[in-house]
């Protein structure tokens, strides 16, 4: 190697140095007895050349070791500077702007509530948003021809699947994969067709629960939305069951929630529930001789509306940051 190659080498390793150990290796590694610096001198045959080129050598080798200290020095001030800086540092005082983002209020809802139904017994099964039309609707007792079609308008892709209307449609699955009984719940996206309002989305989140064992009865399903609720809410809140009609249950109720938005106080409804259509269980392979179950579809956008007091639904998913900083607390 010439002396320009190797103190070409020398700079892109000290390139690389980032700290202070580092650096006392690489000095070692030049300039120590068997450094690559020191060597070029020792084995040198001085014999071979001229007074000349001795001369010339000489003061190259010279030029090339007092570089080599120079860059070796300011590198070492630099590090001790950048020591400096950091004792002036208190990694103990908190942060001034902790852009960190947080968790986005439906989610965190959606984990509450989690873990009350986990409490309960209830297993997280997770599902897909784009599903088959069987899935959706015709397992759920809803054929082709049903009018509760035109109350859910989906989605259609090329490939004949839907994005779901509801996480009713993990039922079928649920039961199938995991038989019974079962006790789960499928929290996640659904997708409507619709004309968006305060308290309509075209893409909302839902969480779906189910029970199916034997002898389960609507006085299990009244148990299991009264316990939910209040841990949801930690007071006294006020609801009205009342019949409603959705064809995968039978007798099938609607679970509304009172509350004033701008100004006016109304019901909202929050969760749908029932008792699973025997058609239902057929359809997934439970004979409903041996078994019956409750269903509920809890409107979990709806239920963060109500918890933070968010007047308008549609603030959920506009990407505004005014909105989304005022629950950097709920991290
Ligand atoms: C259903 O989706 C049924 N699958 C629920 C069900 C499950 C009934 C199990 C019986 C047994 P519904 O269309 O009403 O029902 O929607 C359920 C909840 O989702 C509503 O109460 C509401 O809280 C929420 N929801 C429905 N549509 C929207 C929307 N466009 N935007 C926001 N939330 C919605």
């Amino acid at each position: 190697m010439t002396l320009d190659h190797v103190f070409v080498s020398f700079e892109g390793e000290l390139a690389n140095v980032a700290n202070e150990p580092a650096l006392v290796q690489l000095k070692a590694r030049y300039l120590g007895r068997e450094g690559v610096v020191t060597r070029l001198r020792k084995d040198i045959d001085f014999n071979a050349l001229s007074p000349e080129e001795k001369r010339s050598f000489g003061q190259n080798f010279n030029d090339l070791k007092t570089r080599v200290e120079q860059a070796i020095e300011a590198a070492a001030a630099r590090f001790a500077e950048s020591v400096v800086e950091t004792v002036d540092f208190d990694r103990t005082l908190p942060g001034t702007d902790r852009r960190l983002g947080a968790i986005h209020p439906i989610i965190s809802t959606q984990i509450e509530v989690e873990d009350l139904l986990r409490s309960m017994g209830f297993q997280v099964y997770a599902g897909d948003e784009a599903v088959s039309e069987f899935e959706n609707f015709d397992a759920l007792n809803i054929p082709g021809d049903h009018p509760a079609r035109d109350m859910q308008d989906t989605f259609w892709l090329e490939n004949g699947m839907v994005l779901r209307t509801h996480t009713s449609s993990m039922q079928n699955r649920a039961m199938r994969a995991l038989g019974v009984p079962v006790r789960a719940i499928f929290p996640g996206r659904c997708f409507r067709n619709e004309a968006t309002d305060i308290t309509h989305e075209n893409t909302f989140y839902q969480l779906e629960g189910l029970m199916v064992d034997k002898d389960v009865s609507v006085a299990n399903l009244i148990g299991v939305m009264r316990e939910l609720l209040s841990g949801v809410f930690r007071r006294d809140i006020e609801v009205r069951l009342r019949p409603g009609f959705f064809p995968f249950v039978e007798p099938g109720f609607e679970l509304d929630f009172k509350t004033t938005l701008n100004g006016v106080e109304r019901w909202i409804e929050l969760m749908p529930c029932g008792m699973i259509h025997p058609a239902v269980l057929r359809n997934a392979g439970v004979d409903p001789d041996v078994y019956s179950g409750f269903a509920f579809g809890l409107g979990l956008t709806r239920l963060a509306m109500l918890k933070y007091g968010v007047s308008d639904v549609r603030l959920f998913n506009k990407g505004d940051l005014r909105f989304y900083e005022q629950f950097r607390a709920t991290l």
